[in-house]
């Protein structure tokens, strides 16, 4: 196979970015020392989380002007979301640190007083040039696939100004805000979106720059039918537990009981809906924009031990090129030895074994009690704050289970409640949604509001909001918790619990202002397809990414 040079200058998660180079036919190997990077033909610079970090931590180690001297010799170079940022003269993100200086204009802070800040998920890379006139484009990007992003700086789009430096430019839309979502000049190329995780979409962008392929016209159906901006995302997800002939399996609970109610086996054993990597590879064919593992008895295991865990995602990421969450168990832990180990290191096992993104559950509820028991005091210590810190946001998701507790009215509690158009069979119509850890199993004296407030200061990246009432029940999501939780902050938020049909999807990004949308019992019963749901939501005029095969 030919090869490609990888810098992997902090311990990234890119396990997803050697899957997607192998797929398409080119072997990794990995620039150890600033010597390596003399000896590369074709060179990726992936980038994860904080752009100072990243430009100093290739400045310690030497690498800055041999990459310099990579571009410059006019030998490929391909730098992917940090990566695209280096190259350009800084950022916002710290203005302290330059960047190689390449592009000559700052990355700046993507506004969040009206939308969500980091910007996750489906979005355009439209060359500037694909307008109907001369319809070129390069490195495989076509105006009507979508690729995946995940950033909070972005360069914004200035039209005219890189082209008439002989840059071809692509943009992707956020709110109100154009930006460059990939640039290419010479021998390189920036994607400030995943082509790893971008599906066949970025397999493409992948395989055109490893092979030389540059600039493609296009035809005129890739160019009709065009829609700038980010689409609806819909994640499918599995909760995985071993049943009690010690397999693991896909399962789905009512209100979160996994037993069967009916049938032979009715208050026995655990409900077997399939096989977790077959299962996550039919959810992304069908076009499931992200698939989350939730592993939901690992509080009674120790995660390092789940090697049958690993080796799911091990075997997903091989298949699946959208962006995997796992979570379950990630938290400080004791090894089968006795060993302590820190919950960045069960992270770090995760991430190696080809996920994404981890997602916290009962820990952060522990740490949120902690911060305001401080005082609203960071310790630096928690999960959520290590994983951050060296993975960047966007690989911390904070999954929270509440319930609701109603009450007369509010001065009944100190926990902030909202009025309810579902009053409980007491006639109480106000209420609070309180946190609870193990799997639903414990509450505790926090609510939702002050949960998520908590981690996203500690430096969580998204919100997975499931709702214990409604898990399971096909009645739709909660609208009235979801509009909570989206008021209180900025990071996104994925309604999670109770679709039961595509109307539901569309009822929540027409009622709320969610950011994504999951569903579980529906998708795993075979009752709807990822397809139908999405379907139905353009049918609705939503802007959805549809599978390319
Ligand atoms: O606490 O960090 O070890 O993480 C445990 C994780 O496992 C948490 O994310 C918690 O939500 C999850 N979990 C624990 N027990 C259960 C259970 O069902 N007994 N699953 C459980 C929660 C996940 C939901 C579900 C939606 C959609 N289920 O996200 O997928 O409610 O379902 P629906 O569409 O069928 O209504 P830690």
């Amino acid at each position: 196979m030919p090869t490609v040079h990888l810098l992997d200058y902090v311990a990234g998660n890119i396990r997803s970015l050697v899957n997607a180079i192998n797929q398409v036919g080119y072997d990794v190997e990995w620039v150890k020392c600033p010597e390596d990077v003399k000896n590369a033909d074709k060179l990726i610079l992936p980038g994860v989380g904080h752009f100072g970090h990243c430009l100093s931590q290739l400045d310690k180690g030497g690498f800055l002007e041999p990459i310099r001297q990579h571009i410059e010799a006019g030998k490929p170079f391909m730098g992917i979301c940090v990566g695209l940022q280096a190259l350009f003269q800084g950022s916002e993100e710290d203005s302290d640190v330059p960047g190689l200086g390449v592009i000559p204009m700052r990355i700046q802070k993507f506004n969040d007083t009206s939308k969500s800040v980091p910007h996750i998920g489906w979005n355009s890379a439209i060359d500037t040039r694909s307008d109907g006139t001369k319809n070129q484009s390069f490195y495989g990007l076509r105006p009507t696939s979508k690729y995946y992003y995940v950033h909070s700086y972005a360069a914004p789009y200035n039209p005219g100004v890189l082209e008439s430096d002989g840059w071809s430019v692509a943009t992707a839309t956020y709110g109100e805000e154009e930006f460059i979502g990939a640039i290419s000049r010479g021998n390189i190329f920036g994607a400030q979106f995943h082509p790893e995780k971008s599906g066949v979409a970025g397999l493409r962008a992948i395989r055109a720059f490893l092979n030389g392929d540059q600039f493609q016209s296009l035809s005129q159906d890739l160019v009709t039918g065009k829609e700038n901006g980010l689409t609806r995302r819909i994640i499918a997800c599995l909760d995985v537990r071993t049943n009690d002939s010690g397999d693991l399996v896909v399962t789905k609970g009512d209100q979160y009981d996994v037993r069967e109610k009916s049938g032979a086996d009715a208050g026995g054993s655990v409900r077997n809906l399939g096989k977790p990597v077959d299962m996550a590879k039919k959810y992304y064919e069908q076009g499931a924009d992200e698939v989350t593992f939730l592993n939901i008895t690992s509080f009674r295991n120790c995660p390092i031990a789940d090697t049958p865990m690993l080796e799911i995602l091990r075997r997903t990421s091989e298949t699946v090129f959208v962006p995997l969450t796992i979570g379950g168990g990630i938290k400080d832990t004791v090894d089968t030895d006795g060993t302590k180990v820190p919950a960045l290191d069960v992270a770090t096992m995760y991430f190696k074994s080809g996920a994404d993104k981890v997602s916290i559950g009962s820990d952060s509820v522990f740490a949120a009690e902690d911060y305001y028991h401080a005082g609203e005091k960071l310790s630096g210590q928690t999960a959520i704050e290590t994983i951050s810190k060296a993975y960047g946001k966007q690989a911390v998701v904070v999954s929270v289970d509440p319930k609701r507790v109603y009450v007369d009215k509010p001065e009944d509690t100190h926990h902030h409640t909202i009025k309810t158009q579902f009053p409980n069979t007491d006639g109480q119509n106000f209420c609070w949604y309180q946190c609870t850890v193990k799997g639903g199993r414990e509450t505790r004296d926090i609510d939702v509001r002050q949960l998520v407030r908590a981690v996203e200061a500690m430096g969580a990246g998204e919100i997975l909001l499931n709702c214990i009432d409604k898990d399971g029940s096909n009645s739709g999501f909660d609208l009235e918790l979801i509009k909570d939780v989206k008021a209180a902050i900025k990071i996104p938020v994925i309604a999670s619990s109770g679709a039961g049909v595509p109307a539901h999807f569309a009822e929540v990004f027409n009622k709320t202002t969610t950011d994504a949308a999951l569903g579980a019992g529906m998708f795993h019963r075979s009752e709807y397809t990822v397809t139908e749901v999405k379907d139905y939501l353009q049918t609705k005029g939503f802007l959805v990414r549809q599978f390319e095969a």
